[in-house]
């Protein structure tokens, strides 16, 4: 996959000008590396196809940047990026995911300290050296090796929504196989859990040495741990692990079951199997020691250990085998059933694309209505939006209505910022124009718990405010949740009949699935949105319902499966 690595070290090239202090370069290269990911097929056929003219009708793509790309194609490497590494030689992409250390700030260390990578960074917050550095303290440097260790915690996991693309490549490359009847991802990847340590794919063919050395031969193949016919076990050069396991057509189901795990799902299956005396393991479901009861599918094993099939996003021993026993599974919300997105960022504050642009991929997507939803203007960083420039956009989207009438509807609204006291940075009687106002946190994010709660609360109960978006702020493998009463915002939004968010984007993923639960408990109705910032995000609408169906909620929970009429109709009961 050229173009992901391509996509990177523009990206990275980008961190490098932003460092010098060049002036709009970086967000070229920044659109350009957007654009590379974006692309459908490889860069390289691309360019063997329409040359660099046709590099250069890439949004974001110039002659100069144009010219960067044949290098790259032609030689492996970019001079230019070379060059700036050698210069300032740190570890730049691992140190500007440190939340709160931006290129700027990755310069001065180096200038200052000689910090080049993570480590150094640790040890010179610990030797006390960056709270005598102009611009820093003794706050800064302890928030820094906070930061250190919430990144070192996370990084051994990779994000579900980031690796979903090259796992489903694989699992194509394999399928595509004469030798192999079929295969399937097993494991947390199944589960649709958040993150993954690792891939656990299972196959079943009759010529496992083909298929192992075929496996190996995967483009994206860095090193192959150990090699059977069996189980083969390789790292890709994204530093994921998979493990390969073929087994027989017959045990298929009982091995889909075991790998699926989670462990303490199948701990309690077996405790089941072994009460009525029989035993449950990779191979089967039997009866004494050779008689096979189940094994070849997985609505068998569960049939005949007297269950309902319980979906594998559910399998976690969280109360979902008692359910299944009384034949009480909620019918969870299906894949593919979003009618449409609410929480949309265009160009005219830190989206890559314009409305119709946005709009049309929407269209495309199969949507049947978004809510274009800006920041306001106290995010000063993406050229947030005030009074004045909202009803121009409602202007201009209200044109769009009229020209795409029959194809989507396009609702009006803003994600409001929050302001520390708990008012929004938005006047009432503007927010009475939008359809649909979602308000969230984007400062102020270590209040003390209970006053963080009370501002959030006061913001939600503004009576026109519809929801909260990604409502406990955290970002993934870089930073916690603020601290919350999770328990009293949802208590809030059920007395107030207000909607919490599950915001899909793959390192939010916010409410996150305990918390998703609850709201189903309490009747606390939701919504599922992508928090595009570009037309390529709408693919995470589906990486939002994993996460419901993680959290047990059903098409009765989340809004917006509703036709726009029935949605339109909810908001205005409240
Ligand atoms: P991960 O990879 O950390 O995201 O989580 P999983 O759930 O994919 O765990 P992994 O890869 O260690 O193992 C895959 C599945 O194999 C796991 O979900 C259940 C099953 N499994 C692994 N070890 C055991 C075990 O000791 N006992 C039982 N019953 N099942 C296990
Ligand atoms: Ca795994
Ligand atoms: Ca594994
Ligand atoms: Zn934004």
């Amino acid at each position: 996959m050229s173009n992901l690595e391509l996509a990177k070290l523009l990206r990275l090239i980008g961190s490098y000008l932003e460092m010098k202090n060049v002036a709009f370069k970086p967000q070229a290269y920044q659109k350009a590396s957007y654009s590379i990911e974006a692309l459908d097929e490889d860069i390289g056929e691309y360019f063997k196809k329409f040359g660099q003219e046709g590099l250069e009708k890439l949004p974001g793509v110039g002659k100069s940047i144009a010219e960067k790309i044949v290098e790259y194609l032609k030689t492996g490497k970019i001079k230019e990026l070379e060059e700036l590494k050698k210069e300032v030689p740190v570890d730049l992409e691992t140190l500007t995911s440190i939340e709160g250390i931006g290129p700027r700030i990755v310069y001065k260390l180096y200038q200052s300290l000689k910090v080049k990578n993570i480590d150094d960074l640790e040890k010179a917050c610990q030797e006390h050296k960056i709270r005598n550095l102009p611009g820093f303290g003794e706050k800064s440097e302890q928030k820094i090796l906070r930061s250190i260790k919430f990144f070192k915690e996370g990084s051994a996991r990779f994000l579900l929504g980031h690796i979903m693309p090259v796992v489903e490549e694989l699992v194509k490359y394999l399928s595509d196989s004469e030798n192999v009847k079929k295969v399937v991802p097993a494991g947390s990847y199944r589960r649709r859990k958040e993150t993954v340590g690792d891939i656990d794919l299972l196959a079943v063919s009759d010529k496992p040495h083909e298929v192992m050395e075929h496996f190996i031969h995967f483009d994206e193949v860095e090193h192959v741990y150990a090699k059977g016919s069996t189980k083969t076990m390789i790292r890709l050069k994204n530093g994921l692990d998979i493990d390969l396991r073929v087994v027989e057509e017959k045990s298929f189901g009982a091995a889909l079951s075991y790998f699926t795990g989670s462990k303490e799902h199948n701990v309690a299956l077996r405790e089941i199997a072994i009460s009525k005396g029989w035993k449950l393991n990779e191979y089967g479901l039997f009866d004494g020691k050779n008689k096979m009861i189940a094994g070849k599918t997985e609505e068998d094993i569960y049939q005949k250990l007297g269950m309902q099939y319980i979906p594998p996003e559910m399998r976690e021993n969280k109360g979902e085998i008692s359910l299944a026993q009384k034949n009480k599974l909620p019918k969870l919300i299906e894949y593919g059933s979003i009618r449409g997105d609410l929480q949309i960022q265009t160009n005219w504050t830190d989206g890559q694309n314009s409305i119709e642009e946005m709009v049309k991929a929407a269209i495309e997507h199969g949507l049947e209505y978004i809510c274009i939803t800006d920041h306001t203007k106290s995010l000063a960083m993406t050229g947030g939006c005030d009074e004045k420039k909202l009803l121009k956009q409602m202007a201009e989207i209200d044109k769009l209505n009229a020209k795409y009438k029959n194809k989507i509807k396009i609702l009006k609204g803003a994600e409001v910022n929050i302001l520390k006291d708990g008012t929004l940075d938005i006047k009432d009687e503007i927010l009475a124009k939008l359809d649909f106002v979602g308000v969230a946190v984007h400062s102020h994010f270590n209040l003390p718990r209970d006053v963080q709660t009370l501002r959030i609360k006061k913001a939600l109960i503004n009576p026109y405010v519809d929801c909260l978006f990604h409502p406990t702020g955290r970002i993934i493998n870089k930073r916690p949740a603020y601290e919350l009463d999770i328990e009293e915002i949802i208590d809030t939004a059920k007395k107030y009949n207000k909607i919490l968010e599950i915001d899909a984007y793959p390192d939010r993923l916010d409410l996150k699935d305990d918390h998703i639960r609850k709201c189903v408990e309490k009747g606390v109705k939701m919504v599922i949105d992508t928090d595009a910032h570009s037309f390529l995000h709408y693919v995470y609408l589906d990486l939002g319902v994993s996460q419901a169906r993680r959290g047990w909620a059903t098409a009765d929970d989340i809004l917006n499966t509703l036709s726009l009429k029935d949605f339109l109709r909810a908001l205005n009961k409240k």
